[in-house]
């Protein structure tokens, strides 16, 4: 029995719970109908989406959340969990009124563009899902590791939607969650049996059970509320209950939307025994039992939150209705049905809310039930402001280049690292390195060698106890600082993106670094941008690369990645061909981590050794920073240049050598981060645009002493299109030399002939070159 006390709390949760429909509803309702619309354009939101899930979120956040929680809110719920901070006092009317518009809050939550505190972005179904595994391995983490109390702790939270099962990211997560033994993380699926296109297959009902429970989660299924329970216990209920546990998705949803009399209609027809039960009930009443389901039932929820307080991973799958109290509910094609403009009048006076009062939090309400929802918001434990992240957390030490003639910059990444864990410090205690199962290959052996594999509980190298030889120590502790993943790329992103927010959601810096190989960054592209959204800090370093990788194939070497950092914000490509220039890329990415207006930074490394420059003076060091410098200077009003990218430096070096004596003050130019001289670039344009001053850009300093009409010869062992737009930069002629067919098996000297990256090519490329401008100059 409940006392009168949690009796009153319901009654007002279940006010909350309308309120936030309403709220949710007249925010999409007011920007697409009622604020005037510079472009026609439809606004859009989910007003469906959003109805579904008001009960479930009123319960988690007004009852549930403690302070330390975090929440991945289902992304087209986004308008829901503005309205509770619209009701906390945290959002303000205008931000609501301007949603999806220029500044306004966002359509789907948004970390760093929405004005509340949002934990996770959401928007690409199923990543915001799987972070929170992330961030709870991650806090666990932070304790073990003394940078958290235990009591501190709080409970990663994700809000979901029944169709989010299907993205294969979930199982991903899961199988790893397990491995790890993850802990504190609830997640929450409203089961409206509706996706975008249609309703839901019923084949799964029971399925998603199973698999989360093989892997350790426990299942809380809310499927009926207290009505229907009640009338299944009477008469006609047991017939009620197995026509209700059989019935089609489909068609749950079709006489959802049509309501009492065509429930009654199709009980009649199919199951006769039910009679008791609609003979007890009108067709208004008949329609309210048949869609009373535990996800709406507000009883139902608090109980199942509350029985579920200790740290066992928990699923619950609450059932709901996709657009519930809503003219829309059930339709199939309602997922971006909106309310015309009668159909909000009627909601709005069908809650008792005055024409003109429809942003007034609590209008409507008597002054008791006011009083009780009021009282209730203000016990809300969740944080109600945003989170300051700490910038600046670790000094970052000069990094010594390892020495020796011959290196190359994966083995050298390696080396760096075990430096960096033998001198010790801030920053080398706050590096997480995390790698999926490519440790060794990309050379982390000696790190982890050094610092252990992290696990909540120890976990034994069987190979070193039985003295079997090996160079790899494989032992893990809580201690440890690297995070073994399984193969599954996507998760490395999401394990990324989950230790590169630790500090704004734990209050804890870290400097996550990943490691992958090249071409496999594009499975799991598309968490990687998820966690660059986010504003997540990491070092993602990714080698071997290119078809330097030689005898391994076209099947592992890397084409496109370059491309790809061109076009991801937030991301730094830098590609260096020496290890100075590494080290001190290194550190750069060290600061850019934890700098307010630094960024994620992506080194692709590869494992050819090549022959080291003698070095005079410190100049070029600024330059390699900055994404390039003259590695040979060009002769003032020199009529040719070459540009090279990464490992292929030697062949660039070698044509240089080969063309000197005839191409006068030839120059060679050294790109260590093509990203960044195309960023400076275009932001110094857009700056004459908008006024903003007219400094020049590093890439046109550095192409300036070259004539007008001088040729460029660009290569890289990736796609061309990755240095081929230095052309545009001060009108120079292009030969653009790269990778722009699948690789294959071959020793060096084979595939560079093959793919014409060596140094006959480079030569060739130039002197066509010249010979084209021979061809325009001649008469
Ligand atoms: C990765 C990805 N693919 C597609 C979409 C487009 N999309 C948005 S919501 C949705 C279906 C959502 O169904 P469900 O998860 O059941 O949520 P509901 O609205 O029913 O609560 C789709 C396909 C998306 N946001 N992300
Ligand atoms: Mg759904």
């Amino acid at each position: 029995m409940l006392n009168k006390r949690e009796g009153a709390d319901l009654d007002a949760l279940r006010l909350i719970d309308d309120r936030l429909r309403w709220l949710s509803a007249w925010t999409i309702h007011h920007a697409n109908h009622l604020r005037e619309s510079a472009d026609g354009l439809k606004v859009g939101g989910h007003q469906a989406s959003c109805a579904s899930m008001t009960a479930i979120m009123a319960a988690l956040y007004f009852h549930a959340l403690g302070p330390n929680d975090k929440v991945a809110v289902k992304p087209h719920a986004g308008p829901v969990l503005h309205a509770i901070h619209y009701l906390l006092g945290s959002q303000s009317r205008e931000q609501l009124e301007a949603f999806r518009g220029y500044g306004g809050m966002q359509s789907y939550p948004s970390r760093t563009k929405d004005r509340i505190p949002v934990d996770f972005s959401t928007g690409s179904v199923g990543l915001g899902v799987a972070i929170t595994a992330f961030a709870s391995l991650v806090q666990d983490y932070l304790v073990a590791h003394g940078l958290m109390k235990p009591g501190e702790t709080g409970r990663m939270v994700a809000l979901m939607g029944d169709a989010e099962l299907d993205e294969g990211n979930i199982y991903e997560c899961l199988i790893e969650a397990y491995k790890h033994d993850i802990r504190n993380c609830w997640w929450i699926v409203d089961y409206n049996r509706q996706s975008l296109d249609a309703t839901t297959a019923e084949r799964m009902f029971r399925r998603f059970d199973e698999i989360f429970a093989s892997l350790g989660w426990r299942v809380v299924t809310l499927k009926y509320g207290a009505a229907l329970e009640a009338a299944f216990r009477g008469k006609g209920g047991a017939a009620l209950k197995a026509w209700l546990d059989e019935v089609s998705n489909a068609d749950y949803a079709a006489l959802t939307y049509l309501g009492g009399a065509a429930w009654r209609e199709r009980l009649a027809r199919e199951a006769p025994a039910v009679k008791p039960v609609l003979d007890a009930h009108d067709d208004e009443a008949l329609h309210a039992l048949m869609t009373n389901l535990g996800g709406h039932d507000m009883a139902a929820l608090v109980e199942a939150f509350d029985a579920c307080r200790d740290d066992v991973p928990t699923l619950f799958i609450a059932y709901t209705i996709k657009g519930f109290g809503l003219p829309f509910a059930g339709h199939k094609d309602n997922h971006a049905g909106l309310m015309n403009p009668g159909q909000a009048a009627a909601l709005r006076a069908g809650m008792g809310i005055a024409e003109g009062e429809e942003w007034e939090p609590w209008a409507g309400l008597g002054g008791n039930s006011a009083e009780a929802a009021k009282a209730l918001v203000e016990t809300c434990r969740i944080a109600q402001a945003k989170r300051a992240r700490p910038w600046d957390v670790a000094e970052v030490p000069e990094i010594v280049p390892p020495a020796g003639e011959e290196q190359s910059t994966q083995a050298a990444f390696g080396r760096i690292l075990l430096d960096l864990s033998r001198a010790g410090g801030a920053l080398a205690d706050r590096i997480v390195t995390t790698s999926p199962d490519v440790t060794v290959s990309t050379n982390l052996g000696a790190w982890v060698n050094q610092r252990g594999l992290f696990r909540r509980a120890d976990l034994p190298d069987v190979f070193a106890a039985a003295k079997i030889p090996s160079a790899q120590k494989w032992a893990a502790t809580e201690a440890g600082q690297h995070i073994e993943l399984g193969i599954a790329e996507n998760n490395l992103f999401l394990m990324l993106a989950a230790l590169g927010l630790a500090g704004d959601l734990f209050g804890e810096r870290l400097f996550p670094i990943g490691t992958v190989y090249d071409p496999f960054i594009a499975r799991g592209l598309d968490a990687l941008n998820y966690a660059c959204y986010q504003d997540a800090r990491f070092m993602l370093v990714a080698t071997p690369s290119g078809v330097t990788l030689g005898p391994e194939g076209g099947a592992h070497q890397s084409i496109n990645p370059p491309l790809i950092a061109l076009g991801q914000p937030g991301l730094r490509h830098y590609e260096p061909a020496f290890v100075d220039e590494l080290a001190l890329i290194m550190a750069e990415g060290f600061r850019l981590i934890q700098r307010e207006d630094g960024e994620s930074v992506y080194l692709r490394l590869t494992t050819r050794s090549i022959a080291q420059p003698a070095r005079q003076g410190e100049e070029w060091k600024a330059g390699a920073l900055a994404g390039g410098y003259w590695l040979r200077p060009p002769a003032e009003g020199a009529e040719a240049a070459l540009v090279y990218c990464g490992a292929i430096a030697p062949e660039a070096l070698a044509a240089w050598e080969a063309l000197k004596e005839d191409v006068p003050g030839l120059g060679l130019l050294a790109v260590t981060s093509p990203d960044l001289l195309h960023r400076g670039w275009s932001e110094r344009r857009s700056a004459r645009w908008s006024g903003r001053g007219a400094a020049t850009s590093h890439v046109e300093r550095l192409l300036a002493p070259l004539a007008p009409q001088a040729g460029l010869v660009t290569l890289i062992d990736g796609a061309p299109a990755s240095l081929s737009w230095l052309g545009g930069v001060a009108g120079h002629r292009v030969s653009p030399l790269g990778i722009e067919r699948f690789g294959q098996t071959g020793n060096l000297p084979d595939l560079y002939r093959a793919y014409r990256l060596d140094a006959d090519a480079i030569v060739e490329a130039a002197a066509e070159l010249f010979l084209d401008q021979e061809d325009k100059s001649s008469p």
